[in-house]
């Protein structure tokens, strides 16, 4: 009889485990067809908008779109920006304009232009690289934009006059070749995802890590979007499926930034934190790698997914 009621309970607690492990890790059931999350869904590419936002030699043609997702709204792909009319950040490597310097000893600092933020702040400076295109403000206000939106990839020296603590809000972009698909042709392969990465040192002390908040706001490519779970303010996709074998397949989520996400006031604290990842998993260029010791004790951080995730920001608060 004891040995029956022991098999009786087992059987109970395997039959429990069972249901655990069946019940989806999405948000949807297995049946169930219909997204459930809270992105906005576009399929196919976009419309051209602008053909060529900037042009280098050697570098990939930079353009702007807009896509309207099945709820109606109209989304500027890869992302709104200030590239246009932004004041460019100063260089710290740019092949583009002939700024080439192979370590910081052949960097002229002294002569990049201070923006001020704060007239009784202190003088903040700082280094950037990021792939493929950051706009940095600071204290609510744009101190400047990524010279390069695509490639060749750069790198910027910024000086500000900033009071403390400095407030960072930081929007980066993965810019895409076909627009509204999140992809780019890339080792042979037409319809590559492409990744991102970025990584910033300022002498307040700041350096990216895993105490920056990261949230994203367009993922793409995705061939089934029901793959995009959310927990919390989470929207992770990091069981999602990026290959995608025509554009007009590619499907990709949406969500409206919002307008004020860079002013002091914002409440940030609930983003997820950024994460971290390796040299080897960025695969920084020389832009980066000719001035390691200046970005030294910075990690590289994005969203969750460095590779699906093409519109990301950023927000940290310094000492
Ligand atoms: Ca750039
Ligand atoms: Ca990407
Ligand atoms: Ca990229």
């Amino acid at each position: 009889m004891k040995k029956l009621s022991l098999l009786f309970i087992i059987a109970a607690i395997s039959i429990l485990a069972c249901k655990k492990n069946t019940t989806p890790s999405n948000n949807n059931n297995n049946n169930d067809t219909t997204y459930h999350g809270t992105g906005s869904i576009t399929k196919g590419p976009a419309t051209v908008t602008v053909s060529s936002l900037y042009s280098c030699t050697g570098g990939r043609v930079t353009a702007m779109g807009t896509v309207t997702s099945s709820d109606g709204k109209v989304w500027t792909v890869p992302a709104d920006n200030n590239f246009a009319t932004g004041t460019k950040l100063p260089d710290l490597y740019n092949e583009c304009n002939g700024h080439t310097p192979s370590n910081m000893s052949q960097v002229d600092t002294a002569s990049v232009p201070l923006t001020v933020i704060d007239a009784d702040g202190e003088i903040i400076t700082g280094y950037l690289y990021g792939d493929n295109y950051y706009e940095l403000y600071v204290n609510g206000h744009l101190v400047g934009v990524d010279a390069v939106p695509f490639t060749p990839f750069n790198s910027s020296f910024v000086k500000f006059k900033a009071k403390r603590p400095i407030k960072y809000a930081i929007k980066l972009v993965d810019w895409e070749e076909n627009l509204g698909t999140g992809t780019e042709l890339n080792g042979g392969n037409p319809f590559h995802a492409g990744d991102g990465g970025f990584i910033a040192k300022f002498s307040d002390g700041t350096v990216t890590n895993s105490s920056w908040k990261a949230q994203t706001f367009y993922i793409a490519p995705l061939t089934d979007v029901r793959c995009v779970t959310e927990t919390g303010t989470s929207r992770i996709s990091s069981s999602c499926n990026s290959t995608i074998t025509s554009l007009s397949d590619a499907y990709a989520l949406h969500w409206e930034v919002p307008s004020n996400w860079f002013d002091t006031g914002y409440n940030f604290t609930t983003w997820p934190a950024a994460s971290i990842f390796t040299d080897a998993e960025v695969g920084p260029k020389v832009a980066y790698t000719n001035f390691t010791s200046q970005f030294s004790g910075a990690q590289f951080i994005w969203s969750s997914n460095i590779v699906l995730d093409n519109l990301v920001l950023l927000r940290f608060t310094g000492n």
